[in-house]
């Protein structure tokens, strides 16, 4: 018999999803994947996790958000309008688009962000009716993953926490566009000191 070996113990967070839970998937959008305009490095890693969690969710059933970044043509974020960003999501382009080999769910609620043409937004809380629509739907716990790490996932989970929901941090289903090497560690670290609990799929039971 093998004896259990202490040190060999992982922290399993064991979780069950229920009703009252909520998976909020920031920006999976061709223009954040490899091939786009703002391509976060490795983020077409992150689409067969995004698939389970999607599909668990689903068969809870549980709630699903999915936000996108949502830009005016000339929207201040842009280089060309003295922004950091090169032009991308632009609305109803195919940037804006998820990739085409994501199958978004029927029931999932798009959240659409950053539409003003005068104003950055990163959370996807501000300037929309998330929360909102959260508690419609009586949603109490969040799940949080997506695109960038240290960008739209950061400040959602700043602005979840400030809003005290319990928050899970999707660690297999983040990346991080790393501008400066170590932003995305950053975030993670500042997210993990805010209360939101780093899990991976395999964390959730079934
Ligand atoms: C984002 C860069 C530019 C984000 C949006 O939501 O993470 N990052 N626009
Ligand atoms: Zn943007």
């Amino acid at each position: 018999m093998k004896r259990a070996d202490p040190m060999a113990v992982t922290q399993s967070a064991s979780i069950t999803i229920r009703p009252d839970d909520a998976l909020v998937l920031a920006d999976i959008q061709n223009d954040f994947l490899p091939g786009g305009s703002l391509a976060v490095p490795r983020s077409d890693t992150i689409i067969p996790r995004v698939r389970l969690y999607l599909t668990r969710f689903l068969s809870v059933p549980a709630p699903i958000f999915l936000t996108r970044d949502w830009h005016p043509r000339h929207h201040c974020s842009f280089r060309a309008q003295g922004g950091p960003w090169p032009e991308h999501c632009v609305a109803e382009t195919r940037g804006a688009a998820p990739p085409e080999d994501l199958w978004i769910p029927d029931a999932a609620v798009i959240v659409h962000k950053a539409t003003r043409v005068d104003q950055e937004v990163y959370s996807a809380f501000q300037g929309t009716h998330l929360n909102e629509q959260l508690k419609a739907v009586g949603a109490r716990r969040l799940f949080i993953g997506g695109l960038a790490t240290e960008y739209c996932v950061l400040n959602s989970v700043r602005d979840a926490r400030r809003l005290r929901y319990p928050v899970y941090l999707l660690m297999d289903a983040i990346g991080a566009i790393d501008r400066n090497p170590g932003d995305g560690l950053a975030a993670e670290r500042e997210m993990i000191e805010l209360g939101a609990v780093p899990i991976r799929f395999e964390d959730l039971t079934t």
